[in-house]
């Protein structure tokens, strides 16, 4: 039975992963981890879980020895546009965290999930039909640690052995938790809007296209590579994996199809423009696809009418501290 660590737990991929981690290995097994003192409901009642700093070398290796984890799911990251404001705390988290779980890995023998992103490329790369391997000279600090981070991770498994893995992923689309910063937000944001609101101003330009995956895909994805036959990954690490791509004005005309009224406006932030602008409209993801049997699950009409119907139950439901308010 797997031993697991979870960092970044409490974000938007760690949140739904602890929970599907721990159907497949055991509650048990599965020790989340994260920033804030008190998370959600479901991840601290369904397991162990940790407030930690991922700058804290000794908490890691002291946690993954004593609690003899064997698998690090890596989730722990600054987004994109937090990133840019934040630019050396991008570093230290991004770059030094990913270090120190790279060597806790190789003193403890462990396998690392690694999740890089359509951040990686930039605008020297083709941004259509993005290759698997291509040009890579990234012009934000988000895409630099995520590159580096991909390099890093080859480093550790070519040098020393560590089986670490890892997807580039693009902007996901979750119900559960809010992505904290990133350029691809939007297409979160817009779905809460348009049930409170019925209206939505749009940070990105109408035809601003870039690559998408629904939650429940992304998560399979992650799993699915980590479960890969070994021998079948021919690259292992950084995999392009994509499920559609489309642009705000295209999310808008699904969106009325159920709800008829709603509006968008824009109003274009230059900074998270220049991001969306220097990534990949789509990617090939071939070589997902044939070495370890990648296949998206949701589109965009899919993906639109469960993001809808499960948020109009989540937010007509009271809040957690409505109830401890009570
Ligand atoms: C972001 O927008 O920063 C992330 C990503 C695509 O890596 N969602």
């Amino acid at each position: 039975m797997k031993r697991i660590l979870v960092t970044g737990a409490t974000g938007q991929i760690g949140s739904e992963l602890t929970i599907a981690l721990r159907h497949a290995y055991g509650e048990a097994n599965v020790i989340a981890a994260g920033h804030q003192r008190r998370p959600e409901c479901d991840l601290r009642e369904s397991g162990p879980y940790c407030a930690m700093d991922i700058r804290d070398a000794e908490w890691l290796e002291q946690t993954v020895r004593e609690s003899r984890i064997d698998t690090i799911f890596h989730l722990a990251s600054v987004l994109s546009v937090v990133a840019e404001q934040r630019p050396q705390l991008a570093w230290e988290i991004n770059m030094g965290g990913l270090y120190k779980v790279l060597e806790t890995a190789l003193q403890f023998g462990c396998a690392v999930f690694f999740p890089s992103s359509i951040g990686a490329f930039g605008p020297g790369t083709p941004l259509e039909n993005t290759p698997q391997v291509t040009i890579q000279r990234p012009n934000t600090i988000y895409g630099i640690t995520k590159l580096a981070g991909e390099l890093l991770c080859d480093y550790y498994y070519h040098r020393f052995g560590v089986d670490v893995r890892g997807l580039r992923l693009p902007g996901l689309i979750s119900y559960k938790t809010l992505p904290g910063g990133g350029t691809t937000d939007y297409a979160v944001e817009i779905f809460y809007a348009a049930l409170t609101e019925g209206r939505y101003c749009c940070f990105l330009k109408p035809d601003s296209r870039l690559d998408m995956m629904y939650m429940p895909d992304a998560i399979r994805a992650i799993m699915m590579l980590m479960e890969a036959d070994d021998e079948k990954l021919i690259h292992r690490n950084a995999y392009n994996v994509t499920a559609m791509n489309f642009t705000p004005e295209e999310l808008t005309v699904q969106i009325r199809r159920s709800i008829p009224d709603f509006t968008i406006e824009y109003d274009i932030d230059p900074t998270r423009q220049a991001i969306a602008d220097s990534w990949p409209r789509y990617m090939d993801d071939s070589a997902a696809r044939a070495e370890w049997g990648w296949e998206p699950h949701y589109d965009l009409v899919t993906t639109t009418q469960e993001m809808l119907a499960h948020l109009a139950v989540k937010l007509a439901e009271p809040k957690e501290d409505d109830h401890a308010a009570r």
